[in-house]
């Protein structure tokens, strides 16, 4: 790690090079040194400007991370911040022209527009994303962004943590040039070129602000929007706040405004639960032996057999990462009707100036339909999506071990079914692994790993690489039935249905839970993946069921109607006209009544707080039992899924880091009334007792402990 300076051809200018492996975060001590390098290039009379870039992948992507909890614990002093160095930055002598690769992200970025000039190199990204970590800007970003691109634009890209791609960034008013190559020469240049005319030197904090009436109107809409958008997360509507001060004062006064807005998040329960999933999903992609778990991956081409809507998802998530595709499915009906909705897809981004009409057609020509199997010998990879049944993807599995490679990977996207009993069909089940993907699967960052008994390191590791290749965080479980998420969705699903048959009306239990900030109420989401695909799973696994289970009586008479949700225009709620809109349905509350009726269940009144904590605590308390059985290696691990796989308030941090910081002694407490006024299956996981018993938290518990 360090700061080097080396000297340009271009005379009298000093090119300074951040080198702080992977990222070059921009630690305390590297802003100290840089701040002492650059107060000695400032008095040597030789240098006339500076160029500021960084080394490896990235300029600088950011302040780092680490070190936000030593703040907060008072282990370190963050004295003033980055500004002395901005400060000293602006105010110098001479130009200075930051040189941008690869991102420039957070205090990066702002370290960039404290330089005098940006020149970014083609494929270089910029952008605020510190609301992704629970923070706003905390070093003049939301102060001299404005200045550079507006005050409307600053605030929806501090509050969205949205990157902008060098081109973009050019247009408006971020960066001054683009290059495609010699991005430090051409940065050099510059500043010897700046250097020449002090006059045209300008100080994005001496840049004037616009801020008149139209720019006041369109910061209500986006606060209205923010507000609605974030799902109670509070950094981006702080973000707001900031960057409206940038148009309403000074840039000093606006800089003290930041200053405590972001002292204020860095203390925040919301901060310190984003920065647990931001090195948690770094965790997680590391769940295998190390000396596996380096290298590209290999797999340069890619099957995926089942052209419905998981396949058709899986599909596009593999073109869209630069992978072709054979798509395999022996119904032509189904398979053309894939490929006209890749086509609409695609023409679609392209009508939204997303993508071009070139590159559309260049991806709709990655895959490649096939209802044979032809091709699958040159793969590297099989996504098995078919219909969800043990027989069918059995009958699957011994046809591919018949045409594949040997060393191929054989992965099953099964939401619940034993991976192991797949396996065992084929001669080399230690290639079988469960790539669990989620609906629409390009959209959807989550990807379950499912590890069967045989499953080998070598593929672990392969699929681990290959979910950073799909965009995706890759979370390894073990082979439970419906491995992590599933698993603990059905006991989350149920007391959400059981609260309906109990008195709650079914739009407000959604709403309930929505406030908390779920991206979807369970019923709702009940209805979007079908009501019917639980009640199959019931009938069929009913002799494992205790008898005395209180039954899911109103998502059964549903089903029995053949109310199965959106895709029957019924449900939990009614659908006008093929539509997406959940409308009340006062028939469903009626069912509800003669549900309870006819299962001896007492309504009543039920607050909000017993709907949160039945369906949250369902969750927490599955999740134990996971975690206790070893099928996740961690809590953090559960979170991962939640956040990035069922729409869990990623400001809470996931079910297992809300439920520590919640008080697992309050959350046992009530799970052992619930366990009396309900029913044995509110009976408390053994590690929540225990956890309990010694006073620490799932964070702190580790498999085999
Ligand atoms: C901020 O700047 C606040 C300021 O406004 C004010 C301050 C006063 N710090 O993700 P990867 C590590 S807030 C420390 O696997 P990729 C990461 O942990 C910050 N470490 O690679 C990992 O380490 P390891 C605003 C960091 O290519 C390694 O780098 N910035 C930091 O998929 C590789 O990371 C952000 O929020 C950091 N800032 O993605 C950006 N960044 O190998 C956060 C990365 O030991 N970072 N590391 O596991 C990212 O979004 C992604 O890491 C990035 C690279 C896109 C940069």
């Amino acid at each position: 790690m360090g700061i080097s300076v080396t000297r340009s051809a271009e005379e009298g200018v000093a090119i300074v090079t951040i080198d702080n492996p992977p990222v070059n975060a921009l630690s305390t001590t590297v802003a100290r040194d840089l701040k002492e390098l650059l107060a000695q290039l400032d008095a040597e009379p030789t240098v006339h400007g500076v160029v500021l870039a960084g080394a490896g992948r990235a300029f600088v992507a950011g302040a780092d991370i680490r070190e936000f909890e030593e703040f907060t614990a008072g282990r370190k002093d963050r004295g003033e911040g980055l500004h002395p160095l901005l400060n000293q930055i602006e105010n110098s002598r001479m130009p200075y022209v930051c040189a941008v690769h690869g991102l420039a992200l957070g205090a990066g970025l702002e370290l960039a527009m404290a330089c005098h000039y940006r020149v970014a190199l083609h494929g270089a990204r910029l952008g605020q994303p510190e609301v992704k970590l629970g923070l706003i800007p905390g070093a003049g970003g939301t102060q001299r962004l404005p200045r550079l691109v507006g005050v409307v634009r600053a605030a929806e890209m501090c509050a969205s943590g949205e990157l902008v791609e060098a081109e973009q960034a050019l247009q408006e008013g971020l960066v001054d040039r683009v290059c495609s190559a010699g991005l430090t020469i051409a940065a050099a240049r510059c500043a010897r070129e700046w250097a020449g005319r002090p006059g045209d030197r300008i100080k994005t904090r001496d840049r004037t602000v616009c801020y008149g009436e139209a720019e006041i109107a369109k910061m209500t809409d986006l606060e209205v929007r923010v507000e609605r958008d974030s799902r109670g997360a509070a950094a981006p509507v702080r973000a707001l706040e900031a960057v409206r001060a940038a148009g309403a004062t000074t840039f000093e006064e606006g800089v003290k405004v930041e200053a405590k807005i972001f002292q204020e998040c860095l203390y925040s329960a919301e901060s310190k639960a984003g920065v647990h999933l931001f090195f948690g999903e770094r965790q997680a992609g590391k769940r295998v032996d190390r000396s596996l778990s380096a290298g590209g991956t290999r797999i340069t081409e890619a099957a995926v057999v089942g052209a419905g809507t998981m396949g058709r998802g899986i599909s596009m998530t593999y073109v869209n990462a630069g992978i072709p595709v054979l798509l395999q499915e022996q119904d032509a009906d189904v398979l053309a009707g894939a490929l006209t909705g890749f086509r609409e897809t695609y023409q679609k981004a392209v009508r939204r100036g997303r993508m071009t009409v070139a590159e559309a057609e260049r991806r709709v020509g990655m895959i490649t339909p096939t209802s044979e199997y032809a091709g699958f010998e040159r793969v590297g990879i099989v996504i098995e999506a078919v219909y969800e049944g043990m027989e069918l993807k059995r009958q699957v599995f011994s046809e591919l071990d018949q045409v594949v490679r040997p060393d191929a990977i054989l992965a099953t996207n099964t939401s619940t079914l034993d991976i192991d009993r797949i396996a065992s069909v084929t001669s080399r089940p230690e290639t079988v692994i469960g790539h669990h993907f989620f609906s629409p699967a390009p959209v959807m960052r989550l990807l379950e790993i499912v590890v069967g008994a045989s499953t080998s390191d070598m593929v672990l590791a392969e699929s681990l690489r290959l979910a950073k290749r799909l965009g995706k965080v890759g979370v390894v479980v073990g082979n439970c039935r419906g491995f992590v998420g599933n698993r603990m969705y059905g006991p989350y699903q149920r007391e959400a249905q059981f609260l309906v048959e109990e008195g709650v009306p079914v739009a407000d239990l959604d709403a309930i839970l929505v406030a908390f900030g779920m991206a979807m109420g369970p019923l709702a989401v009940a209805d979007l993946a079908g009501i019917d695909v639980g009640w199959r799973i019931r009938q069929e696994h009913q002799h494992l069921q205790p008898a005395n289970m209180r039954p899911q009586a109103l998502a059964d008479r549903l089903c029995q109607l053949g109310r199965f949700g959106q895709k029957t225009g019924r449900g939990f709620y009614q659908y006008a006209d093929g539509g997406r809109v959940p409308a009340p349905d006062p028939t469903v509350e009626d069912l509800a009544y003669q549900c309870a009726q006819r299962g001896g269940i007492q309504r009543r009144a039920i607050e909000p707080r017993e709907v949160e904590e039945r369906t949250l605590y369902a969750l927490v308390n599955e999740g134990a039992r996971i975690l206790e059985e070893g099928y996740a290696s961690s809590a953090t691990d559960i979170d991962i899924v939640y956040v990035n796989g069922y729409g869990f308030p990623a400001h809470r941090g996931g079910p297992m880091w809300y439920a520590d910081h919640s008080g697992l002694e309050r959350i046992l407490t009530r799970i052992r009334e619930f366990e009396t006024q309900l029913g044995f299956w509110w009976q408390p996981a053994p590690l929540l007792e225990r956890l309990v018993a010694e006073g620490r938290g799932f964070a702190d518990f580790e498999f085999g402990q």
